[in-house]
């Protein structure tokens, strides 16, 4: 069934009055992600903080519609390392996203199933967009929270697994 029609707020507080799923990811979930071990282990000893929190509109929809999330990633880092999205490919058909930035700034990384890499912008006012084939991971490099809009349609499949193998470098 497509979601029907709605016109509201592009702020987290208006996807939450309009029923949004919220997806917290915290630190110890994340941990894989980070080179730096005793870094992890240190932040960990003093709390689990939330990294990021994805606004997800109710479902249902059909592979028909778009998704259309806001995130909000925190400032922070692990070592030398800032705060940072899991990152994924679309599974087959791979599909292209585009992020605009709301608030904050920082990049996403994007990277190609043969490794090639690229580095775009993230801030409020741009649009970035990655074609198919690309997966996308945002960083946060400032020092507030850098709030996105992605969007992309809503029939892809989230492939964690091989972003996790390239792992952006
Ligand atoms: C979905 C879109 C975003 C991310 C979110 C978290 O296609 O790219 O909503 O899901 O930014 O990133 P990740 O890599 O943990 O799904
Ligand atoms: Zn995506």
């Amino acid at each position: 069934m497509a979601m029907e029609p709605f016109a509201i707020g592009l702020t987290p507080a208006d996807y939450e009055k309009h029923g949004a799923l919220v997806t917290r990811r915290t630190l110890s979930q994340l941990q894989a992600l980070y080179t730096d071990r005793e870094a992890v282990e240190r932040q960990l000893a003093e709390g689990d903080p939330v990294v990021y929190e994805v606004y997800e509109l109710p479902h249902p929809n059909d592979e028909t519609d778009l998704l259309v999330n806001i995130t909000v990633l925190y400032p922070g880092k692990v070592g030398e390392e800032p705060f940072m999205t899991k990152g994924h490919f679309h599974a087959e058909p791979d599909t292209a996203e585009a992020v605009i930035g709301l608030s904050g700034s920082g990049e996403m990384l994007i990277q190609r199933r043969n490794g090639e890499l690229r580095r775009l912008v993230v801030a409020e006012g741009k649009i970035s967009y990655a074609g198919g084939g690309w997966s996308h991971r945002v960083i946060n490099t400032g020092d507030v929270p850098l709030v996105f809009f992605a969007v992309s349609g809503a029939n892809i499949v989230h492939d964690y697994d091989t972003a996790a193998r390239l792992n952006f470098k």
